[in-house]
């Protein structure tokens, strides 16, 4: 069987700019995998998609609406679990070998505020656990609910304030992940990050995913909620990156 992981850490994929400012902010927006002229028809699949799927798929929170289970749900979104600058930077940030825990849809509703600063998953002895993917499927932009992150903060001792992180919506070192749709943020599970204020009239759709350890626990089942449709189209490698 192939070893996988040496192979995707071999490619160095993820341009090296674009390495140090993952590893020295905590977070980077690269262009992502879907060229503009095509990315209208991940807009239309995304829209279907969401309008299609069972009420127990659908989370609706205070601020956005979560759908689980994008692997399951169409042809259209296998390029951005594989992307290959993707893969190089979880060879680098989580260090050993690592599989998709989950890649969901969320759409941020329209005139909501800011949502509290918080880590996905804090470094512990082994390093950093974990490496999260936003794929704008609206362009991200400073009124419409961009995700925001504290630079560096991946490597501080602390946790946010959950009870103050809102208010720091407007702190000067707060730096807005912006980019036209179809632009992918990759980011360190460690930094503090949420998505700002959406003072626009339109939802902020997004793809989101994130990269775990192999050892750890997958979120959402993902293992068991594989559907032959999805196995058989899918390479060796995605079948590995999946754990199935
Ligand atoms: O939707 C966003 O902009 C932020 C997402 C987020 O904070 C998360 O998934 O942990």
């Amino acid at each position: 069987m192939e070893n996988w992981f040496n192979v995707l850490g071999a490619e160095r994929a993820l341009p090296s700019k674009a390495d140090t400012q993952l590893r020295e902010m905590g977070f980077v927006v690269i262009p992502g995998p879907i060229p503009p002229e095509k990315f209208n028809s991940i807009v239309s699949a995304y829209d279907l998609a969401v309008a299609s799927a069972f009420d127990a798929d659908v989370k609706i929170g205070s601020t956005s609406i979560r759908i689980t289970d994008f692997v399951n749900r169409g042809a259209e979104f296998d390029a951005f679990y594989i992307f290959p600058p993707l893969l190089d930077a979880c060879c680098r940030v989580i260090g050993q070998e690592f599989k998709l825990s989950v890649m969901h849809a969320r759409t941020l509703m329209p005139k909501v505020p800011a949502g509290a600063l918080h880590v996905d998953f804090a470094r512990d002895a082994e390093g950093f656990p974990m490496v999260g993917f936003i794929l704008m499927v609206d362009g991200f932009h400073a009124d419409n609910g961009a995700t925001r992150f504290t630079p560096g903060s991946h490597a501080w001792p602390t946790m946010p304030n959950e009870s103050t992180s809102q208010e720091t919506a407007g702190h000067a070192t707060q730096v807005m992940a912006c980019g036209p749709a179809g632009s992918l943020i990759v980011y360190n599970g460690a930094v503090w990050h949420n998505h700002s204020a959406n003072l626009s009239e339109m939802p902020r759709r997004s793809l989101q995913g994130a990269y775990i350890r192999r050892t750890a626990r997958s979120g959402g089942n993902l293992p068991e909620r594989m559907t032959a449709q999805t196995l058989a189209r899918i390479s060796p490698m995605a079948k590995y990156l999946l754990a199935v």
